[in-house]
């Protein structure tokens, strides 16, 4: 540690940092804007993971480097703090989830702090506290005015181990993603934002974005947008009709049978006596399972008969009607024509229950499916009628056209997309500005004309309990922040109720129209103002909220009297690059779409997208090439590594594993080599006492292979850090001291170039060796050094051409350059060649950088 007192260099810079506001990033300024944004994290009791610490020194080594290319940088850093873990903990220990987020943002900030990170600190966010919730709420209110939110019954994915509904997303293989407790479908009544409403600009949207593909991709399968149409079959019975979406219809002659979701309002009709049984005992198990688990591929069809037929409208042919449960009620009609030669799923279920397959489709040559599957691509039609030998692109285009001539069907869209489920049974998360009153009450109020009912447009929001109507009222905004209740009973009240609804005081108030205001109806009603009887929304939103518009609110942290400041806003505008894990490729980053489209269309920002640039830092492993996990107990903990090896060490190292996007697995030995190089950094270029080391001089030369290599590292380095090639850059570095390891001197303005390119990759030590070296101010803004094109060419020498001993000519080439090149180049030359010319080279002798000897005879 003395010829490396890291721990001493990087509280020194620290504090520097800290004490000079080194990093704050003014709101107006002469340079380009450069805003950087990472995927703010969620404060856990176990502190930074490696993959934080991956993501922050990333984000944070391009941050510097922008900041050293000229442009205003601004890398601010926050919270994502409402959350389950710490609502369980409060459960557990009766502690405050408010307290215990408290204790872990500290813990964060103090981590990330030890890492020299560049944030600038004066815009920490955190998603939990009134100040900021405040808007979070505003925004749900934006959206509720706007027929963006309602509510309603629906069969969601409840947890009895969580207490709580769980949205599609947050269960795995019918396990909820936290825990892997199981999750059943019950119906309950919810909040759910309209996003279905934004499924086709979000979907557009993506073409214009700099995101990885496989992350396109799976937002683009995420909205689900198909084309086909909707196709209405007349029961054989003729009194009644089942309407199915297909995007096939070119296969409509290949319908050999129709399946109906176990949920279809028409089971009940269709089923016939001796299968009622049957029927009925499927359609109960069906019940119990989640979308998911139903349409899982692999998944072994099952099925019952229901009796009845179906007649295909456009051959008349009679086919029988199922009901199974890979039919989705949520999806399409919830009925489907089923073509087992030309799809998987109806192949398999035909396979089994013996229905018959018959193609309609060939396959171009060579795309033939293997025996006992089935085609699905696009072919020419067959067994078609008049529509043999179209292809069947042309043929559902025709098809649709006499479907609907004969008023048998229609051209439809369908999406994927559902509308989001907006609403957690949890007591840690933003309260909805919103109370419900009772019919009676809202006749009695709904032709005042005060505050609140001005806020509730057109069709109110309702629901009905125990014989009930409900109305939904909001706040205004003058009443947000609506907090929490304080209480020490966190358990969910049971039966999917929120423990919010134990707090009977908060719950059942009083409530003023003009001021949004309550008061406990335990007590007495206030005499003066308009005040009714209501009940607040004891849901909570989900932690997705917070998340959905924090990168506008580190723009203007603490604004109390709008969201943002467009005067700001339209400094710093939208992030220029964003990192983060991918695997928020759907949930995070569709939902801060929706809204920051949503926040587009009431003009509070001015950009279609939010994240431009997307970058996602590739997954750490154990030293064991698995997984970390506290269970597997191969975790790395940040603090131990600072402590041993210092901030610049594991900074490096992290970069230097591989490329950034990559997965790769930690390796203890590695994180020693890039020390050992960091060591050397500091012996030989800051060395201990005041003077500066030997080697370092200014008056003597340096040598002018070391000015090419400098100048090369400078090219080298510049490239990779441009290009997000961090482990490249720390190589280049490291062949720079290399080189200067066999060299007597290094000139002081060559050694403050070093000290440039190294600063981004390890600040602390960057910072000192700028200051032992005379610099002024923060190495962060000493500017970025240039190359001499000219002077990497000095890697070319002199070459003596000589025929049998004879000097003949000479010749200019690389240092590195083989026999052969430079006997072409011989050859090539015109006096050398002359003495060659009719003659056979028995031998040739190359001496590198010096001589090339042809022995010819003859
Ligand atoms: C006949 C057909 C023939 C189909 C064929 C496909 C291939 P996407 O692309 O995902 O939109 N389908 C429709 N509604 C369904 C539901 N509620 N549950 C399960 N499956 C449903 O898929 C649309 C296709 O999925 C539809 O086109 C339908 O099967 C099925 F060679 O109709 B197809």
């Amino acid at each position: 540690n003395k010829e490396y007192p890291f721990t001493e260099i990087e509280q020194r810079w620290q504090q520097f940092w800290d004490k000079e506001g080194t990093f704050t990033a003014p709101n107006q300024s002469e340079k380009p804007k450069y805003y950087l944004l990472d995927m703010f994290p969620y404060p856990s009791g176990a502190g930074l993971h490696a993959g934080h610490v991956e993501n922050f020194a990333g984000s944070d080594i391009l941050g510097r480097y922008k900041l050293a290319r000229g442009f205003n940088v601004l890398h601010p850093m926050g919270w994502d703090a409402f959350g389950l873990p710490a609502e369980q903990y409060a459960v557990k220990t009766g502690t405050h989830p408010a307290k215990t987020t408290l204790t872990n943002i500290d813990n964060f900030r103090r981590q990330i702090k030890a890492l020299g990170l560049a944030i600038d600190w004066t815009r920490e966010v955190n998603t939990t506290d009134p100040h900021y919730f405040r808007w979070t709420q505003w925004i749900f209110l934006k959206l509720f005015q706007n027929k963006l939110a309602y509510v309603d019954e629906r069969p969601v994915n409840w947890c009895p181990e969580l207490g709580t509904v769980l949205a599609n997303e947050e269960v795995v293989d019918g396990k909820s993603e936290v825990g892997g407790h199981p999750v059943e479908r019950r119906n309950l009544r919810q909040w759910v934002l309209r996003i279905t409403a934004y499924a086709d600009r979000l979907l557009e949207g993506l073409d214009k974005l700099e995101w990885p593909d496989s992350t396109k991709a799976m937002q683009r399968n995420w909205i689900g947008r198909s084309t086909g149409a909707n196709v209405t079959f007349s029961l054989e019975s003729g009194d009644d009709s089942i309407t199915v979406y297909t995007t096939r219809p070119d296969t409509l002659f290949g319908a050999t049978y129709m399946v109906l979701a176990p949920e279809h309002p028409l089971v009940g009709k269709l089923v016939t006596g001796e299968n009622l049984k049957a029927a009925q005992k499927y359609i109960q198990e069906a019940a119990g399972k989640s979308d998911l688990l139903r349409t899982e591929l692999a998944k072994e069809k099952s099925g019952v008969f229901t009796g009845s037929y179906a007649i295909n409208p456009v051959n008349g042919e009679r086919i029988p009607i199922w009901i199974a449960d890979y039919v989705l009620m949520s999806y399409g009609t919830g009925a489907i024509m089923a073509v087992p030669a030309h799809d998987e799923r109806d192949h398999e279920f035909a396979t089994k229950f013996n229905l018959p397959i018959i193609d309609v489709i060939s396959p171009p040559e060579g795309e033939e499916p293997e025996e006992g599957e089935a085609f699905t691509g696009v072919g020419t039609m067959i067994n078609s009628g008049e529509f043999n030998g179209l292809d069947s692109v042309t043929g559902k285009e025709r098809i649709i056209a006499q479907l609907q001539a004969a008023g048998k069907g229609e051209a439809a869209v369908n999406y994927k997309l559902r509308d989001w489920l907006f609403s957690r049974q949890r007591y840690w998360g933003e309260p909805f500005p919103i109370v419900w009153v009772d019919d009676e009450t809202w006749n009695s109020i709904k032709d005042l004309k005060t505050a609140v009912t001005a806020l509730v447009p057109g069709e109110p929001v309702t629901y009905h309990q125990d014989g009930t109507l409900y109305h939904a009222l909001p706040l205004p905004e003058s009443a947000l922040p609506l907090e929490l209740p304080k209480t020490d009973n966190y358990e969910p009240a049971g039966d999917g109720e929120s423990p919010l609804a134990n707090n009977h005081d908060w719950v059942n108030i009083w409530f003023n129209l003009e001021t949004g205001e309550g008061v406990p109806q335990s007590g007495e009603k206030p005499s003066s103002g308009t005040w009714i009887p209501a009940r607040r929304e004891t849901n909570t939103m989900p932690q997705w909220a917070g998340s959905c518009w924090y990168y506008l609110r580190y723009l203007d942290p603490a604004n109390a009297e709008a969201i943002l400041d467009p005067a700001i806003r339209d400094y710093w505008g939208v992030p220029d690059f964003y990192m983060g894990g991918a695997e928020h490729a759907v949930l995070h980053l569709l939902y801060a779409r929706f809204w920051h489209l949503f926040l587009k269309d009431m003009g509070v920002v001015t950009d279609d997208e939010p994240f431009k640039k997307l970058f996602h830092q590739g997954i750490i492993l154990g030293e064991d090439g698995e997984k970390m996990s506290k269970s597997r107990g191969n975790v790395v903990n940040p603090d131990d590594f600072i402590a041993s090896h210092g901030a610049d060490s594991l900074r490096a190292y992290l970069m230097f594993m591989g490329p950034l996007e990559d997965m790769k697995p930690w390796n203890s030995q590695g994180i020693e080599g890039v020390h050992r190089f960091l060591r050397r950094v500091c012996r030989d270029l800051v060395g201990s006492g005041d003077g500066l080391p030997p080697k370092i001089a200014s008056d003597k030369p340096e040598s002018t292979e070391m000015t090419r290599v400098l100048h090369e590292t400078i090219r080298k380095v510049t490239a990779d850090y441009d290009n997000i090639r961090f482990n490249t850059a720390l190589s280049q570095l490291m062949i720079f001291m290399n080189q200067l390891n066999k060299e007597e001197s290094l000139n002081v303005e060559s050694a403050k170039d070093f000290a440039r390119l190294l600063a981004p990759l390890a600040p602390h030590l960057a910072e000192e060796l700028w200051h032992k070296l005379g610099g002024e101010g923060s190495v962060a803004f000493a500017g970025w050094p240039t190359w001499n094109e000219d002077l990497l060419k000095t890697d070319e020498v002199q070459i003596g051409l000589l025929v049998n001993g004879k000097p003949r000519g000479e010749a200019k080439v690389s240092k590195t350059a083989k026999q052969d090149e430079v006997l072409a180049l011989a050859q090539a030359d015109e006096k050398v060649s002359a003495h060659l010319s009719g003659k056979e080279i028995i031998k040739v002798i190359y001496v590198p950088g010096k001589i090339l000897n042809v022995v010819v005879r003859g």
